[in-house]
């Protein structure tokens, strides 16, 4: 167990859906802290770099036109195995195969557009924290910790 950084996106679906307090409040109320978050449109070389595991799949095209269509909401969460446990909150791949409770599984219906990413893995992560925050994140006074445990 460790304190652990992740990248987490409301994709262009969720924003359109006015689902970007929704999503956040499930990682917040879990206990992950937000980091690092903006509001941002896309550039194509961003998901293509975002992306690029998947750069011969068929659905790639599809994935980086639908990535770039409209904004998004990136952010990086803080926490206690925050890797894995938003993947939990988040839901299989597939929303129609995720269950209820989850983000995808109470939002989503089809694999293409299923609300948001997380990263998958500790390599995942730091490289698209990297990605997505050139900047850097946020450090919280550890005085406040205590509020959130
Ligand atoms: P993500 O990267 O977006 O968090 O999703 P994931 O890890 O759960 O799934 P991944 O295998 O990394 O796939 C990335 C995104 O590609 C789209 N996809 N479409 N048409 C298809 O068969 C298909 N398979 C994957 C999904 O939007 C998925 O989130
Ligand atoms: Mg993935």
């Amino acid at each position: 167990m460790a304190v652990e950084k992740t990248f987490v996106m409301v994709k262009p679906d969720g924003v359109q859906r006015g689902l970007i307090g929704e999503v956040l409040r499930r990682f917040e109320q879990k206990g992950l802290k937000v980091v690092a978050a903006k509001l941002m449109n896309v550039p194509k070389s961003l998901a293509e770099q975002h992306y690029a595991e998947h750069r011969e799949r068929p659905f790639f095209g599809e994935l980086v036109s639908f990535i770039t269509s409209s904004p998004v909401f990136a952010m990086v969460l803080e926490g206690e195995s925050a890797i894995s446990v938003a993947r939990t909150l988040m839901g299989k791949t597939n929303p129609a195969e995720s269950a209820p409770g989850t983000i995808r599984g109470d939002f989503g219906l089809t694999i293409g557009m299923n609300i948001v990413h997380g990263s998958d893995s500790p390599e995942s992560a730091a490289r698209e924290i990297g990605l997505w925050f050139s900047e850097g994140t946020v450090a919280y006074d550890k005085a406040v910790d205590v509020w959130l445990a």
